[in-house]
């Protein structure tokens, strides 16, 4: 990596963490000038620094309000680099998925990042957004006759909403794959809701969501 590539991930991370939009601009730019990778600057920029605002968060150093903002200028640089990630252009089954934050809940960051990959993926995305009730879920993978359903929660008091949406799938809509994240679920808890999948970030959330579509094209009857 050079050095450049280094100091404008640091840069855009810097920027989220100062909650400088004008500086993630600038670096969102610098990236694109210099080639580097859109989704590394992403991934290891933009949302490395939203992680570190977590921990000034959880440290009682920021508060809701430097939060708000961080996230803001996180927004500024994904809305320059998103547009410029690359699609990747194999022609294999591409599923079709339904996300959303659940009932409650209206962090939607990470939900964002597990959308973008499943863009670049070429999947079809129907985004429910934030704070979505119950059935709306149930609804929308009927109408859309998605393969997966993908749900988001940020916090321990939103999760639990999670197994009463599997449940309303589950009855309503049997044939649908149901994967779970965010930073308080974890693997044991998605087997304990009977999820089909979970994946603790977002490139393991589009393997899991591959690894979905695959069974479901095997479990196709072949016309
Ligand atoms: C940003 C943030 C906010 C922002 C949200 C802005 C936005 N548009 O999203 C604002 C300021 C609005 C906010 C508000 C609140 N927040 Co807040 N917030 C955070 C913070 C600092 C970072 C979250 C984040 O964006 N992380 C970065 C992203 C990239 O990571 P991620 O979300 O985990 O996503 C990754 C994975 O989890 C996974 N993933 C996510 N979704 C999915 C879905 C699927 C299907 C899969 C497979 C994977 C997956 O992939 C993602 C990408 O790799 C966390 C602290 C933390 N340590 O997480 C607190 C935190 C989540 N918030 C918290 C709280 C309590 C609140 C408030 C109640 C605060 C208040 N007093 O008002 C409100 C709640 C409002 C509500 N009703 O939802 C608590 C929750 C505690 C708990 N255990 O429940 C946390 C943990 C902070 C803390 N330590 O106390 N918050």
């Amino acid at each position: 990596m050079t050095e450049s590539h280094d100091g404008i991930l640091e840069d855009l991370k810097q920027g989220v963490i100062e909650f400088d939009e004008d500086k993630v601009r600038a670096a969102a730019q610098r990236a694109l000038d210099e080639g580097v990778d859109p989704y590394d600057a992403i991934m290891n920029g933009l949302a490395s620094g939203m992680t570190r605002v977590g921990e000034l968060f959880s440290a009682n150093e920021y508060f809701v309000p430097e939060v708000l903002m961080c996230a803001d200028a996180l927004y500024a640089g994904l809305d320059i680099l998103r547009p410029h990630v690359k699609k990747r252009d194999d022609d294999g089954f591409k599923g079709e998925v339904v996300i959303g934050t659940v009932e409650g809940d209206i962090h939607d960051i990470g939900k964002n990042l597990v959308k973008l990959m499943f863009e670049i993926a070429g999947f079809t995305i129907h985004d429910l957004g934030r704070d979505v009730a119950l059935e709306k879920f149930v609804e929308e993978s009927i109408r859309t006759d998605s393969d997966i359903v993908c749900l988001s929660a940020m916090m321990t008091t939103t999760m639990i909403n999670m197994p009463k949406i599997i449940e309303l799938l589950r009855s309503k809509n049997p044939r649908v794959k149901v994967m779970v994240g965010g930073a308080p679920v974890s693997d044991d808890l998605a087997r304990r809701w009977g999820a089909d999948g979970y994946a603790p970030d977002a490139s393991n959330a589009l393997q899991e969501a591959i690894n979905m579509i695959n069974t479901l094209k095997e479990l196709k009857p072949v016309a």
